[in-house]
């Protein structure tokens, strides 16, 4: 048989490992045959390993979770082979002052990149502390020394369920709190979704040491690669929507045959997000597609201006009272959307024109929310 050379991924063939890093550059913008080769390059030639600190502040550990079972070849095990993850208080081995000493050094070597999840207490500070030192002490100082700060899933983002009214320990996103300090432009990427999702983050942390540079970023912080269009424009029902088939109330022959949820609550129309293309538990299936609405969770104060999430969100009109690109209109200024490497991804993944009767025809060509 012949001997298939392997990657530097143990187990991992290098057939297998292009591949993969030709789903990563798809979803980080890069096309053309060179496109999967440049970042496999890249990948090997981390010769020295980024270090990585990720505190964990006020959250459920979801997004840890999420990305700690990325499965292989899942794009998270290429990443996760080449980054050195220094401090992370769930999963690492050293405690205690063994554990401080490497956050210690790592932070004050000015050397890394920071990770963040979960929200800052500002109203109770001691509501969250560790090893003696308030999620704000720790998230500023190792703000100002990172080379660059992502925060992952919508409590680092923008609170979280912590700042649902009447949110008592005053958490704060990242740049919310970095702004409350007086540092007037902060520069933090914002990965939301509750939980964050672990190819998000991989796309980003993949973006920023390939590219050596910051994704642009719209008005809500988030990489417009990622997240510059809404859920709804690629939502497998989305053709039931145009045609003005609904869900009325869950378990009914619409709900049989796999209708729009938007009249259930559904509130993929207001939120800009991946989730039809970078999806959950290995890639195998998201919200809509279980059959569960989506609540909006990739958006600021979700628990509340989301909520209730079983009822229609205000201010849609239906097919046959507006134009499709007329949804969405007024959700916000959000800049360029990032239609292209969204595409080359759909691509890359072999879900563009699959998963519905909608997509690629003429009466769901992802007109909706365009801005
Ligand atoms: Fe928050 Fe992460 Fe929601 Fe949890 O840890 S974004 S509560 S599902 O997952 O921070
Ligand atoms: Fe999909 Fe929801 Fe949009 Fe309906 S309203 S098409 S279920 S995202
Ligand atoms: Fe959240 Fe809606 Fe996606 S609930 S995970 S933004 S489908």
């Amino acid at each position: 048989m012949e001997h298939e050379e392997m990657s530097l991924i143990p187990g991992l063939s290098r057939r297998d490992f292009l591949k993969s890093c030709g789903v990563l550059a798809s979803v980080i913008g890069l096309s053309g045959p060179m496109a999967a080769p440049r970042v496999a390059k890249a990948l090997e030639q981390l010769a020295k390993r980024p270090a990585i600190v990720w505190s964990c502040f006020q959250e459920c550990l979801g997004c840890s979770v999420n990305l700690l079972q990325s499965r292989k070849p899942n794009p998270a095990n290429l990443i996760l082979k080449q980054i050195s993850l220094n401090y992370h208080e769930a999963v690492m081995a050293p405690a205690g002052s063994q554990a401080e000493k490497s956050f210690r050094e790592t932070v004050d070597s000015k050397d890394f990149y920071y990770i963040v999840e979960g929200g800052i207490a500002t109203g109770i500070p001691n509501a969250c502390t560790i090893s003696g030192k308030t999620s704000m002490e720790i998230c500023k100082d190792t703000y100002q020394k990172a080379k660059a700060t992502i925060a992952i899933g919508t409590c680092a983002c923008y609170g979280g369920i912590q700042a649902a009214a009447p949110n008592p320990s005053g958490s704060k996103g990242v740049t919310d709190f970095l702004k409350s300090e007086g540092i007037s432009n902060p520069t933090v990427i914002n990965s939301p979704r509750c939980p964050g999702n672990a190819d998000d983050t991989v796309a980003i942390l993949l973006y920023v040491l390939v590219k050596k540079a910051l994704p642009e970023l719209d008005s809500q912080g988030r990489p417009t690669f990622l997240f510059g269009q809404l859920v709804h424009d690629n939502c497998e029902r989305r053709g039931h929507f145009d045609a003005g088939e609904f869900v009325e109330v869950f378990g009914d022959a619409g709900s049989e045959k796999g209708w729009c949820l938007y009249k259930v609550g559904c509130k993929g129309p207001v939120a800009y997000a991946p989730c039809p293309v970078t999806r959950w538990n290995g890639d195998i299936s998201w919200p809509v597609m279980a059959g569960g609405p989506c609540i909006g969770c990739s958006e600021p104060d979700f628990w509340d201006k989301q909520s209730p999430f079983y009822e229609k969100a205000p201010g849609i009109k239906l097919p046959g009272d507006i134009t499709p690109t007329q949804v969405g209109v007024g959700l916000g200024a959000l800049t360029a959307v990032g239609i292209g490497a969204h595409f080359i991804g759909q691509a890359a993944t072999g879900r563009l024109g699959k998963g519905g009767p909608q997509e690629g025809d003429e009466t769901g060509s992802d007109e909706g929310g365009k801005r």
